[in-house]
């Protein structure tokens, strides 16, 4: 897998940015300002086609965390580098997050030489578990739109988010979000897209287990699986059953079957990791013990289910009539209404 080789000339971030915003100059405003929501997949993205342009093997499907994620003012400035700020707090330039959003910057400089300061804020509570780089850089995309008047389409505008973090693709709309996969080598069809539904009695608990960092990040891991896992190739044909799944549970409003769907296909990430050389295991104890807790409480009839991501967090998802059941159980959930 990876990139088409062939002597094909290969497209790079740089050149799929310029296409898009191509012709449209120097900045317009002072300053340029955007706020995007956080998301969490329910069925997930795990595995690339393409590193350079963030291009994934499968389409995904996630919800947006409404008042949830990253707000980024972008302008330009004197330099001698960019300056960058995260949560009031100036960022070291050889740190991650600084590295990350100049280099993410670098799509975008009109000259070399031409430099940015960046405030982002996340909105997210630190210590929730929710994932803060896909806001974050779907809000950057948005502040370089307002910044240079580009005014792109939210389609186009996923596309931008994408480069900087696959996952950003899907956190340009609130509600229910699809990332289609997309089969364009430049990855053009490759973009976030909202459902045309609404939940209001949704919602989504974050159960923080253990705030420490992860020992792998999921760019290395799902790499890694790509390489490595011989169940690898059963993950397309599992995406593909799951999203069709989901969509008619979404449809139809289905709490159990959107929670079935959900479970499972988050189940089977794992799998897909603890099956990579060398394993990936982010479960820790606490993490199979709130596990059991949803299984023993759906067992006797709440309807509860959870879904994990790249750490050993748990995300609840059940309806707003369950919420003091849920609390029961888990006294420390942090709960979220995506539909506000
Ligand atoms: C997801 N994850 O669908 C899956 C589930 C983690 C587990 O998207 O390399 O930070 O920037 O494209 O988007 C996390 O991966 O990775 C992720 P890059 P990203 O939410």
């Amino acid at each position: 897998r990876g990139r088409e080789g062939g002597g094909e000339a290969v497209t790079t971030a740089r050149e799929v940015a310029q296409r898009i915003v191509s012709g449209r100059g120097l900045p317009e405003e002072t300053a340029g300002r955007g706020r995007a929501p956080a998301n969490i997949a329910l069925v997930k993205y795990w595995g690339k086609r393409d590193e350079e342009l963030n291009l994934p093997v499968t389409g995904s499907l996630s919800i947006s965390l409404g008042p949830l994620g990253s707000e980024v003012e972008v302008s330009p400035a004197e330099g001698p580098h960019d300056a960058i700020w995260l949560n009031s707090a100036p960022q070291p330039l050889t740190g991650v997050f600084a590295r990350r959003a100049s280099a993410y910057l670098d799509l975008f400089r009109p000259a070399p030489g031409y430099w940015y300061e960046v405030k982002a804020r996340n909105t997210v509570p630190t210590a929730a578990g929710f994932a803060s780089s896909a806001s974050g850089f779907a809000a950057m995309a948005r502040a370089l739109d307002d910044l240079y008047g580009w005014g792109l389409s939210i389609r186009e505008l996923s596309v931008l988010a994408r480069l900087g973090s696959g996952s950003a693709a899907r956190s340009l709309q609130d509600g229910f979000v699809e990332w289609h996969a997309g089969s364009a080598p430049d990855g053009m069809d490759s973009y976030g897209e909202r459902l045309p539904a609404e939940w209001p009695e949704l919602r989504m608990g974050a159960v923080v287990l253990c705030a420490a960092e992860k020992p792998v990040g999921s760019r290395e891991g799902m790499k890694r699986s790509v390489e490595t896992c011989e169940f690898y190739r059963e993950w397309p044909g599992r995406v593909a059953a799951d999203l069709a799944a989901l969509k008619d549970a979404i449809a139809r409003k289905d709490m159990a079957a959107l929670g079935t769907v959900t479970e499972g296909n988050a189940l089977a990430m794992h799998a897909l990791m603890a099956a990579t050389r060398p394993p990936i295991v982010y479960a820790l104890p606490e993490t199979v013990a709130a596990m059991r807790t949803v299984w023993a409480a759906r067992q006797e009839g709440l309807p509860l289910w959870f879904t994990m991501d790249a750490g050993p967090n748990v995300k609840l998802l059940f309806e707003a009539k369950d919420e003091a059941r849920v609390r029961g159980l888990f006294p420390e959930v942090q709960v979220v209404a995506p539909f506000g």
